[in-house]
């Protein structure tokens, strides 16, 4: 079970890793590696002086979404997906099931509707494999509304859809024509 602290220092990295390195004053390289000996260096600068290898391993191997991943040696760790920052986490491009899910809140719908799914801040839409999973991401932003998307059929007419290290599924754009608005049973 990860710890209260552990969440807290996760969203921590999270927002360092993906969104903005300079706030520890570090840099992330082109593939999204950042440093971990300068990584434990800045948390711990920043006010978590006993912040270390162990718990970072902890952290990385306890993460309920399996957000983070080292390199082999160890001496480098990544997000695995949800960047601001533009970096190439190198995914290879894969087959997506026929239907994917997008989560996201009933005020967005009427918008959604009109101009499709867009990446908003993030380098890439965030689509789930299943429904609850795709519940649980819209609950994050409000009454939780789930769209279905016809990625088979985007597949088919040339999109290019990635599968990301923790079973994110992301492409760059849903156009409307491939959203259906599921009854919200919720
Ligand atoms: C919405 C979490 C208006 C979109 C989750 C979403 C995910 C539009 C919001 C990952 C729109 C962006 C990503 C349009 C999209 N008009 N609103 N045309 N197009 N939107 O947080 O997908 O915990 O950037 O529906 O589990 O909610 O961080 O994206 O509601 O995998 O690892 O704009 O974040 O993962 O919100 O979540 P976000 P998301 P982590």
């Amino acid at each position: 079970m990860a710890g209260k602290k552990n969440v807290t220092l996760g969203k921590f990295i999270s927002k360092i890793l993906r969104h903005e390195p300079g706030l520890i004053g570090i840099r992330v390289d082109e593939h999204g590696w950042a440093d971990v000996e300068e990584l434990i260096a800045g948390i711990q600068a920043a006010g978590h002086p006993e912040f270390d290898m162990a718990a970072l391993e902890e952290i990385v191997e306890t993460n309920n979404k399996q957000r983070y991943s080292f390199s082999s040696d160890k001496r480098l760790i990544r997000a695995n997906q949800g960047h601001s920052i533009p970096v190439d986490v190198e995914l290879p491009a894969t087959s997506p099931p026929d239907t994917l899910w997008h989560g996201t809140a009933d005020r967005f719908v009427p918008s959604i509707m009109e101009k499709g799914i867009l990446r908003m801040s993030r380098l890439y839409v965030h689509l789930s494999p299943d429904e609850e999973t795709a519940r649980i991401v819209g609950r994050r932003h409000g009454r939780p509304v789930i769209l279905r998307v016809d990625a088979g059929q985007m597949e088919a007419d040339g999109y290019v859809f990635y599968l990301s290290a923790n079973g994110v599924w992301l492409t760059t754009e849903v156009p409307v024509k491939y959203i259906t608005v599921e009854n919200n049973r919720d």
